[in-house]
């Protein structure tokens, strides 16, 4: 079974499931979508994912699945070692709360198609930097004391798992929309934490195939 993720270079939510396949030592094919270039919509991948968003992951005998958390937790159940959730239900919950103030609360209001639903509205650029803002410090500002609880190092625990792979790229993104994250300690530790493992260096933005292929031409 050849998985085939498509995705774009800079967009968060295939970012988390790249994180996710390299934790799991899934090796990929990548294909990319050019969001900017509206390649999401129309074409061929609309015929792969009619919702028009990134990711999509065939899984083989033309299987697709979509939405990140679902193709996440379809890791986890297939491929369960090493495990993306703690074993008790309890924990299990609070890794699922951490991923879903980013995959639900954060990540919603800042997606492009909203940012272009913004422009169109007559939203200028410093207001819509404004907004985006807004939900990454709302969403951080309930992570941290959640992740200062929990973490020993990564997220939940002492080990890299699913809510690593919602928070890395919603920090990627904190930085690209300059968000400071110096009043969220616990998450710049994780961040910092993440950086040094080859899961999550492999699966960062600058080293995908498009990235790369952008800064040649
Ligand atoms: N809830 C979805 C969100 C998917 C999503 O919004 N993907 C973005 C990239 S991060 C996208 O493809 N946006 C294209 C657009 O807005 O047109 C998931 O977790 O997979």
């Amino acid at each position: 079974m050849k998985l085939i993720l498509h995705s774009y270079w800079r967009a968060t939510a295939p970012y988390r499931v790249r994180i996710g396949l390299n934790l799991k030592g899934l090796p990929y094919d990548y294909v990319a979508v050019n969001l900017p270039a509206g390649e999401q919509r129309g074409g061929p991948y609309s015929q792969l994912n009619p919702q028009q968003l990134t990711p999509a992951l065939e899984t083989g005998e033309g299987r697709v699945l979509t939405q990140s958390l679902a193709i996440l937790e379809w890791l986890e159940e297939t491929h369960p070692n090493p495990p993306l959730l703690p074993a008790a239900p309890h924990e299990r919950a609070v890794v699922r709360a951490m991923a879903g103030v980013v995959a639900c609360d954060i990540h919603p209001l800042n997606n492009l198609r909203v940012q272009q639903q913004l422009t169109e509205m007559g939203i200028d650029e410093p207001g819509r930097l404004a907004w985006t803002q807004r939900w990454i410090n709302d969403g951080f500002a309930a992570l941290e004391p959640l992740i200062a609880a929990h973490s020993d190092g990564f997220a939940f625990g002492a080990e890299p798992g699913l809510a690593d792979c919602l928070l890395i790229p919603q920090v990627y993104s904190a930085d690209r929309y300059g968000v400071d994250l110096l009043p969220y300690p616990a998450i710049a530790a994780v961040a910092a934490r993440c950086a040094e493992h080859p899961a999550f260096q492999a699966a960062h933005p600058d080293q995908q195939p498009d990235a790369k292929a952008k800064s040649r031409s």
